[in-house]
């Protein structure tokens, strides 16, 4: 067996994001369930305290660290920490919480991972997530997003960051069809040589490729978020991003 894909859990510590806005929105809430989450086998729980959804609308940099700092520091001696951010000081605070990887959605925070010494996520988008569809125009949608990942991934390993991953960022300035494009020629990432995540989980492309009448809803899309990351797997991603995580980790296994 090939050694298998990392499983990166989903925490969200906000009142507003897409799938689970709300949910664990206090710290120990989130804490309990980003221990779950271990337990059901993420080697990664990712902490974010901003949404990024389409139309989302940015929070100070002080209520995002009041959000995610205390549930970092608890679940830091248990499982290894990202930090979903778009802002150099929360990266900062929350490396100095314990968390050793950078999520970062606006792949512009290589010189915090550099400064501190952890792992770095650079992830494909335009603009800002509340305007961001409006940029989702292409001429060669697979090309533009591998050129521009893997010259921040270039500039970030330049600058010192050992740990460097590119995801084409599933959802953020891109249709249904660029997304579909993305997975199916996702090897030109993965011969980029940077070790490929990609998060598809519960996103709403997976319901309008569904082809029923009745489109699925945000929580019932376990289907099209698991077959997506097996194939993502299978086309050589060695990170997938979910929210279910006992199915992801049993499908990660599996497809490995
Ligand atoms: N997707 C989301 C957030 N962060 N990070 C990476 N590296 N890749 C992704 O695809 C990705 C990400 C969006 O999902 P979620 O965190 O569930 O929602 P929200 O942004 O509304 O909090």
């Amino acid at each position: 067996m090939g050694v298998p894909a990392l499983v990166m859990g989903v925490l969200n510590v906000t009142p507003d994001s897409f799938s689970d806005g709300g949910r664990w929105f206090g710290t120990d809430t989130a804490v309990a369930h980003g221990l779950q989450l271990v337990a059901e086998g993420a080697d990664v729980v990712d902490v974010g305290g901003e949404s990024t959804r389409p139309g989302a609308q940015p929070v100070s940099d002080v209520e995002e660290r009041r959000r995610v700092i205390p549930v970092i520091e608890a679940l830091a001696p248990h499982v290894r920490v990202s930090v979903d951010t778009r802002k150099p000081a929360v990266a900062a605070a929350a490396v100095a919480a314990g968390a050793t990887l950078v999520n970062d959605v606006s792949a512009s925070l290589w010189e915090v991972a550099a400064a501190t010494g952890v792992g770095w996520v650079a992830m494909h988008m335009r603009g800002e997530p509340a305007t961001m569809q409006s940029e989702a125009r292409y001429g060669d949608v697979v090309t533009e997003v591998r050129d521009v990942l893997v010259d921040r991934a270039r500039r970030a390993r330049d600058a010192g960051v050992e740990e460097v991953w590119v995801d084409p960022g599933i959802g953020f300035a891109k249709t249904a069809a660029h997304n579909l494009s993305l997975l199916r020629h996702l090897r030109e990432l993965v011969a980029s040589g940077f070790p490929v995540m990609v998060g598809t989980s519960r996103k709403s492309f997976l319901a309008q490729v569904h082809g029923s009448v009745v489109s699925p809803p945000v929580d019932d899309r376990l289907e099209g978020s698991l077959a997506t990351a097996a194939w993502a797997i299978t086309q050589g991603a060695t990170m997938v991003r979910a929210h279910d995580v006992a199915a992801t980790a049993q499908l990660v296994r599996l497809a490995s």
